[in-house]
């Protein structure tokens, strides 16, 4: 562990904690952010009324809108001379949500990000070939302050450009690689392309994270690489990449820094919390943040949490994997589809290759959905010369996509199978679906 003593704390010093920090901050954002002061008075509740965790569920949530609304700087809760760095989201909804961070903020996050380099199976000496965009979005530089922390050589590649990127995982050696599963996985298809295997490289874990991804992408990326794959989970504006991490021992469970970050799940209808294991919407509190400490903040994303002690002997809570966005779950003839479930299925067949788009529409009144998904090259080589689209065994896969979709599913998926290297690769964040139902949906 990197910092045993926060990583490993007995739950009931930091349930103390936890409830020591909640008050200092609940009392901050009163006195110093009118927009929390406004919702509190709303909710008829004063700072004083928190005696600690137990009081939570009385606070207000905080919603993606509310940051929107707050633009740029609204929700700062100290003067921006005291904040060192900005990030913000890609804001394909308009305007982009700003985040804030003092100097303070920003070691607490390379704490964050070491801990889970070393959860990852990261070492100080390390090599860590850094595939996360750097820029606006937090996790370049969220992973690349972790590895200096940590005692690292870190390589700020960034995303895109693949043969550069294979040329130097090949020249530097590093021991761990980190970026979207979408993107690393594309560039183990560029390592073959230029006639070398992914598993003869130098390479031990990689951190994958910034995207909704399923087990059967882990086998696939470890399998590719000859690595441990390991999730990590954050967003923006809670810090960024660091809120939880897998441990390579259990591999069960991302532990989520419960020291900084107050974890909840909720009924994303009602609002109301849920028991352990559950699954639901997960809010997050700050507990640390100095620039922009975040109230119960509605994360839109899906998962469950476990007490349950971990082989590795970290003691924070554990989420799931994340299962998916709220607002990713397509709603197909009233039925709920996530993302996720069809990439296992995709990823559970080997005439497929792991590269596949969602397009959903309307066929008349009726929701259409459709998954267009790769053959893999092994099973166009396999048919050799005869190959083409309409084969009969291009015909007889198809049949069989459509009916282990439909018992996974529970909806009627129709397939298009396409050639190898049809689909685009991901730079970043990759786009799963494509929703011509409501054109104007965008997410934020
Ligand atoms: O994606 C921060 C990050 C960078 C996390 C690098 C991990 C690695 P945002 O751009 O604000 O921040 O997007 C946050 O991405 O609410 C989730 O929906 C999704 N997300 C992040 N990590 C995971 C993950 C970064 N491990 C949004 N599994 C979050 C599934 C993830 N979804």
């Amino acid at each position: 562990m990197f910092q045993p003593e926060w990583e490993s704390m007995d739950r009931k010093d930091l349930r103390r904690l936890q409830s020591e920090r909640l008050r200092k901050v609940v009392e901050r954002v009163y006195h110093r952010v009118p927009f929390y002061r406004q919702r509190f008075d709303e909710a008829g509740i004063t700072p004083e009324d928190i005696r600690g965790v137990e009081d939570l569920h009385r606070l207000p949530f905080t919603r993606k809108a509310d940051l929107r609304e707050q633009y740029p700087f609204g929700l700062f809760a100290v003067d921006l001379k005291q904040v060192i760095r900005i990030h913000a989201s890609s804001g394909t909804k308009g305007k982009p949500t700003v985040v804030g961070y003092t100097r303070k903020d920003i070691e607490h996050w390379a704490d964050v990000c070491a801990r889970a380099i070393v959860a990852s199976g990261g070492q100080p000496g390390d090599v860590l070939h850094n595939a996360y965009g750097y820029g606006l979005f937090t996790g370049g530089l969220g992973l690349h302050y972790g590895g200096e922390r940590l005692g690292m050589t870190v390589v700020p590649v960034s995303g895109g450009n693949r043969s550069r990127q294979v040329t130097l995982i090949q020249d530097f050696r590093p021991r761990g690689i980190c970026g979207t599963p979408s993107f690393v996985l594309s560039l183990a298809e560029a390592m073959i392309e230029a006639g070398k295997n992914p598993r003869d490289t130098s390479l031990k874990y990689g951190i994958f994270g910034a995207e909704a991804w399923s087990e059967e992408m882990r086998r696939t990326l470890e399998e590719t690489w000859d690595i441990d794959a390991i999730d990590i989970y954050g967003l923006s504006e809670v810090i960024g990449p660091g809120v939880s991490i897998e441990c390579r021992e259990a591999k069960d469970g991302l532990h989520i820094a419960e020291d900084h970050f107050l974890p909840e799940v909720i009924d994303p209808e009602t609002g109301e919390p849920l028991p352990e294991g559950e699954f639901g919407e997960l809010v997050f509190t700050s507990l640390t943040k100095e620039a922009n400490p975040v109230i119960r903040y509605r994360t839109g994303d899906i998962a469950a949490l476990y007490t349950e002690p971990c082989r590795c002997g970290r003691t924070h809570v554990r989420m799931s994997r994340i299962k998916g966005r709220i607002d990713d779950m397509l709603v197909i003839r009233g039925v709920n589809v996530f993302p996720s479930e069809v990439e296992q299925v995709v990823l559970g067949m080997e005439e497929v290759a792991p590269h596949y788009q969602l397009v959903v529409s309307k066929e008349g009144v009726m929701d259409k959905l459709v998954l267009e998904v790769e053959l893999s090259e092994t099973f166009v080589r396999h048919l050799g010369p005869s190959f083409s689209l309409e084969h009969e065994s291009c015909g007889k896969l198809s049949f069989r996509l459509r009916a282990k979709l439909k018992d996974v599913l529970g909806v009627t998926t129709e397939v298009v199978l396409r050639e190898p290297r049809t689909i685009p690769r991901s730079e970043g964040k990759a786009v799963r679906v494509i929703d011509r139902r409501n054109p104007v949906k965008m997410k934020g």
